[in-house]
C-alpha cells in the first residue's frame, strides 16, 4: 500500500485539494453518524479527505467512527483524526493504534511533545501505513502569542517545523490566516512534506492567497457545512487548476 502522503495526493489529483473537516454541531450520536456519513457520500467528488475532531469522535466512540472512515475509504479518501495529539511516547503509540484500527489514514500531533517524540510516532504511523501531521503554527488569531514564542535564537513555530522534517513528517499545518508562515514552512520545506492549511472562510483566511504562499491541502469546515450548495462550496476552495 502506498504511503499516505502518496495516497491523499492522489485523491486529490482526482477530486482536488480540499480536506473537509467535519465538525457537525452536537447531535445524539446516531444523528452525528447519519450526518457525517451523507457529508462523505455527497461531497466526495470534491475532497480529498476528510478530518474528524475530539468533539466528533468522543460523542460517536470508534465503532461509529470506523463506520465513517469505512465510507470515506469506499468514496476513495483519506481520513485524518485531528487531535492534536501531545504526550509520552508509549501512550502516544497506544493512541495511534486505535485511530489505525478506527481506520484513520493519518493523525494531527503537537510538536511540542518534543523532537524524539515526534520522531517515534512518525516511525510508528509510517510503519503501520499511516501518516503524521504536526502543528507548525495555527489558525487562530492568538495563536502567534505562543506558535511565535521566542526560543533561544529561533520561534517556536521553526523549532516545529525543524523537527517535522527530521522526524519525516507527511505534513505540518500552517494556517492560511498567516500566509507569511505557509511562505516560510514552503520555502524551507522544498516539497518534503505537504502544507495544510486550515482558517478559510469563517476565519477570515484566504485560499488563493494561501496556495499561491505555498499551500497543499485547505482545510475547511463550515463555509462548507453551512453553504446553500455545499458541493459547489467545497470546488470553490480546492487550488485552482493552472491556467
Ligand atoms: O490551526 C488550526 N486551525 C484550525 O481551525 C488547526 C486546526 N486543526 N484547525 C481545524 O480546522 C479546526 O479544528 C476545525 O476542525 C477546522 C477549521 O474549521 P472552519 O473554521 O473551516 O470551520
Amino acid at each position: 500500500m502506498a504511503g499516505f502522503r502518496s495516497r491523499i495526493a492522489a485523491s486529490a489529483r482526482r477530486r482536488g485539494s480540499l480536506v473537509l473537516a467535519l465538525d457537525l454541531p452536537p447531535a445524539a450520536p446516531a444523528s452525528l453518524a447519519r450526518g457525517a456519513i451523507s457529508h462523505v457520500r455527497r461531497l466526495s467528488p470534491r475532497i480529498c479527505a476528510i478530518k474528524l475532531n475530539m468533539h466528533l469522535l468522543l460523542p460517536l466512540g470508534a465503532a461509529q467512527v470506523a463506520r465513517i472512515t469505512a465510507a470515506a475509504h469506499d468514496e476513495g479518501l483519506e481520513a485524518i483524526a485531528d487531535i492534536k495529539l501531545n504526550d509520552i511516547p508509549s501512550t502516544n503509540a497506544a493512541a495511534a493504534a486505535a485511530l489505525w484500527d478506527a481506520g484513520f489514514d493519518a493523525v494531527i500531533a503537537n510538536p511540542v511533545m518534543g523532537p524524539a517524540a515526534l520522531e517515534a510516532l512518525a516511525a510508528s504511523a509510517h510503519s503501520a501505513g499511516r501518516g503524521l501531521i504536526a502543528l507548525c503554527h495555527m489558525s487562530s488569531p492568538e495563536a502567534a502569542v505562543s506558535y511565535e514564542l521566542r526560543a533561544g535564537r529561533s520561534a517556536l513555530y521553526s523549532r516545529f517545523l525543524g523537527w517535522a522534517l527530521r522526524a519525516g513528517a507527511d505534513g505540518v499545518v500552517a494556517g492560511a490566516t498567516y500566509p507569511e508562515m505557509v511562505r516560510y514552512c514552503a520555502r524551507r520545506a522544498r516539497g518534503r512534506l505537504d502544507i495544510y492549511s486550515p482558517g478559510v472562510g469563517a476565519q477570515g483566511g484566504d485560499p488563493a492567497e494561501a496556495y499561491s504562499a505555498g499551500t497543499t491541502y485547505v482545510i475547511a469546515g463550515r463555509s462548507v457545512l453551512s453553504a446553500r450548495d455545499p458541493a459547489a462550496a467545497a470546488a470553490a476552495l480546492s487550488r485552482p487548476a493552472r491556467a
